[in-house]
């Protein structure tokens, strides 16, 4: 398969920052890709390039992506990688390879005449039986909200995998904890990714405002955390508003949590180097939890490996960006299978209209589709698309 066109262009994210779109066609199929960046990021991430920078480097590259011939995905990624030749992507960008990297599947599955989930189903020769659970993200804090929780995301997960039927479900959440916040506070003010804040530093609140939540709602709806917690990490101690907690005392909220609410995962409950924390947390509470690595694992299948071998975590964020490929986005994911694991599929706190996530989601099996709350349409999109996948299936 050889590209017809590739043109590059900057467009703004829902934070209004700078980020890469591009669009590709071949013999009149005509395809846009974008990417999205985080703000609370492992350190293993792949290196994101300032848009401008990464436009002049694509302009270097972009007579060798013409001529030359592609026939599969990895072939294509590859490429990429050894024009790269780095270990984290230093030289092209993560951002610059993803969306090239996006751009060329979306291509190939047009060309094919297959759905972007169905491509990869069939690249890992996976039979589509399930969709993902939707975890949505209702009240934020941490870096991605003024003023609010110390944990980044209080998420509903609603215990059904139609995603139509989820979505009706969160929406009405989503106007009662709005009530709910403007009786409370007055006000109702929103975080990066369109969930509630909520002016408070003690981290059981925002379980306790979603549990009243969920009462309202359906009961069998489940609750989980991302607690971010590398960020909350300040000289050997977690910072939770004005107390500093040592991993013990982390481990012992976490317990309580656990007990009190009906709590489906937490993800990053320790900072990214803290393998005993997460080691301790997997033991003691994996056999009711899902323990989540995300910036410990930043979709990198060495740092997988590691964690498999520490009995870190029995589940994974996979998210494209961190590791800055399709094809190695694909292995990361299935290597996590491997072990057992549970998959959740994530955007980033910075995102576009893309919607390559939920059929990433849906093509690889996984078990969660990780996508904010639904009042932000970069987000909504993303469900909107699990949903026009249900109706196909
Ligand atoms: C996370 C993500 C997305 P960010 O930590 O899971 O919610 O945040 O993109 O800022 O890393
Ligand atoms: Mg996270």
């Amino acid at each position: 398969m050889k590209i017809d066109d590739i043109t590059l262009k900057i467009i703004p994210d829902s934070r209004s920052e700078k980020t890469l779109e591009v669009e590709m066609s071949l013999e009149g199929h005509k395809v846009v890709a974008s990417v999205p960046s985080g703000k609370s990021k492992g350190s293993n991430e792949a290196f994101v390039l300032e848009p401008e920078e990464a436009l002049e480097k694509f302009t270097e590259i972009k007579f060798n992506l013409f001529t030359r011939q592609f026939s599969t995905l990895e072939e294509f990624d590859n490429y990429l990688i050894s024009l790269d030749n780095t270990p984290n992507k230093q030289n092209l960008g993560g951002n610059l390879i993803l969306v090239l990297s996006l751009g060329f599947t979306k291509l190939l599955a047009a060309s094919q005449n297959l759905e972007i989930y169905q491509l990869i189903a069939g690249i890992i020769g996976h039979k589509i039986q399930k969709l993902p659970l939707c975890f949505y993200n209702l009240i934020e804090g941490g870096v991605h909200a003024k003023n609010s929780l110390p944990f980044q995301e209080y998420l509903l997960v609603p215990q059904t995998v139609s995603p139509k039927f989820s979505l009706e479900l969160a929406q009405k959440a989503i106007k009662i904890l709005e009530g709910k916040k403007y009786q409370r506070y007055g006000k109702v003010t929103y975080g990066d990714e369109g969930g509630f804040t909520m002016p408070s530093d003690n981290p059981r609140e925002g379980l306790e405002l979603l549990q009243e939540v969920r009462s309202g709602i359906d009961t069998h709806s489940k609750l989980s955390l991302d607690v971010a917690a590398s960020v909350l990490f300040k000289d050997g101690k977690y910072q939770i508003g004005e107390k500093l907690l040592d991993e013990k005392e982390m481990l012992s909220l976490y317990h309580n949590f656990a007990s009190d609410f009906p709590l489906l995962s937490i993800e990053d409950p320790f900072q990214e180097d803290d393998w005993q924390g997460f080691e301790d947390i997997r033991r003691q509470l994996g056999s009711k939890v899902w323990v989540v690595g995300d910036d410990l694992t930043t979709t990198n299948p060495q740092r997988i490996t590691q964690a498999y071998q520490k009995g870190a975590v029995n589940a994974v964020i996979i998210k494209p960006n961190q590791i800055g490929s399709v094809t190695e986005t694909i292995k990361a994911a299935t290597l996590a299978q491997k072990y057992g694991w549970k998959v959740i599929v994530s955007h980033r706190s910075g995102e576009t209209m893309d919607t390559f996530i939920a059929d990433l989601a849906v093509g690889l099996g996984a078990d969660g589709l990780k996508s904010g709350c639904p009042l932000q349409k970069e987000r909504l999109v993303k469900y909107q698309r699990l949903i026009e996948i249900e109706e196909m299936l």
